[in-house]
């Protein structure tokens, strides 16, 4: 049993955490970590340090209980399409079952995104035979809206390998966009009712700067780079995403869920360790950033640790800037 969270300190130190995707079920906050493994492997821009092997799941009561780890809710072993590299995962509810949307690298050496199923918000969750046909590259963020349409939201540079797929096939020399042309956006489908597949095909997303410019390549600290979120505040839809290399949480804002949207600001400034990522949820009347750092570890990348910290808007429903570590 671990202790009760503190905003801005590890939900959890006795395994390394990272990619929190939170959601409230049954009244209750559940998380959706990676497990980041000890190994004395190479760290490089392909990620090839991110070697996790299985999910966790960490829930809680409310912000003065203790968190609980479920243990193994599914392991790479179990799923027979994937062959390592069990990346940033997302929950979802519907039909009276839990999903669980995870990237892992197919048997060719590709991402590819699958989802498993549950009758527990905790798991142990099934995998599907196969992967998602049509999904490609990582980091799946899965949005319900008021009108019980879900949208997954996915993409991720380097890594993530989101360059090799601007055509339908998969082009291992392919290259990003130069820097003064459009940066990639992620990309978004509707799934299907049973939650289970791709119901149409993955659209690009448009992001631009207050003047309806497209965001450039070049303009890193502002492009989307990996690590889709999609929640809705008063009535507007909010993507967030991490900017990679100048390693800052970023939101836009639009009025469709499929874009476009239009760039805003910083949500949370650069963290200990090249990664960021998060989520947002609102519990009771408060909402709250979900993220991490490599604190635990002392900076080691593959080495990461989940936090929480409240999130708020100012009248004008933008994002006041979080300081990770004020
Ligand atoms: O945890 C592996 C990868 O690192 C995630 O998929 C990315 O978002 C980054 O956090």
């Amino acid at each position: 049993m671990n202790n009760t969270p503190k905003p801005k300190q590890p939900l959890v130190t006795h395994i390394y955490t990272a990619d929190p995707s939170a959601h409230i079920f049954e009244g209750r906050i559940y998380i959706y970590p990676s497990h980041d493994r000890e190994h004395d492997g190479p760290d490089n821009d392909n990620g090839d340090q991110y070697l996790m092997e299985d999910y966790h799941v960490l829930s809680l009561d409310n912000f003065d209980s203790p968190v609980v780890d479920h243990g193994v809710a599914l392991h790479l072993r179990d799923i027979p399409w994937a062959s390592k590299q069990l990346w940033a995962p997302d929950a979802a509810y519907k039909n009276d079952t839990y999903y669980l949307y995870f990237p892992a690298r197919d048997q060719e050496n590709n991402f590819r995104i699958g989802v498993a199923t549950a009758s527990s918000p905790a798991g142990p969750f099934v995998p599907q035979k196969h992967y998602m046909e049509g999904s490609f590259s990582i980091d799946p963020a899965v949005f319900i809206d008021e009108d019980d349409r879900a949208y997954m939201y996915f993409g991720g540079l380097w890594g993530g390998q989101l360059e090799k797929w601007q055509t339908d096939t998969f082009l291992p020399d392919a290259e990003g966009p130069a820097e003064d042309e459009p940066a990639l956006g992620p990309r978004v489908s509707l799934l299907s009712d049973d939650m289970l597949s791709l119901a149409s095909e993955a659209k690009e997303i448009t992001i631009v700067d207050e003047d309806g410019n497209p965001i450039l390549a070049g303009d890193e600290d502002r492009r989307f780079f990996e690590g889709p979120w999609m929640h809705k505040y008063n009535g507007k839809y909010y993507l967030s995403y991490s900017t990679g290399s100048t390693h800052k949480l970023v939101y836009a804002v639009g009025d469709n869920p499929m874009g476009p949207f239009t760039f805003k600001g910083t949500i949370l400034t650069p963290v200990i360790g090249w990664t960021t990522h998060h989520s947002i949820v609102q519990f009771a009347d408060k909402w709250y950033l979900f993220y991490h750092d490599c604190s635990l570890s002392n900076g080691v990348n593959h080495k990461r640790c989940v936090k929480y910290a409240e999130l708020t808007y100012k009248e004008d429903g933008t994002i006041q800037t979080i300081d990770p570590y004020k």
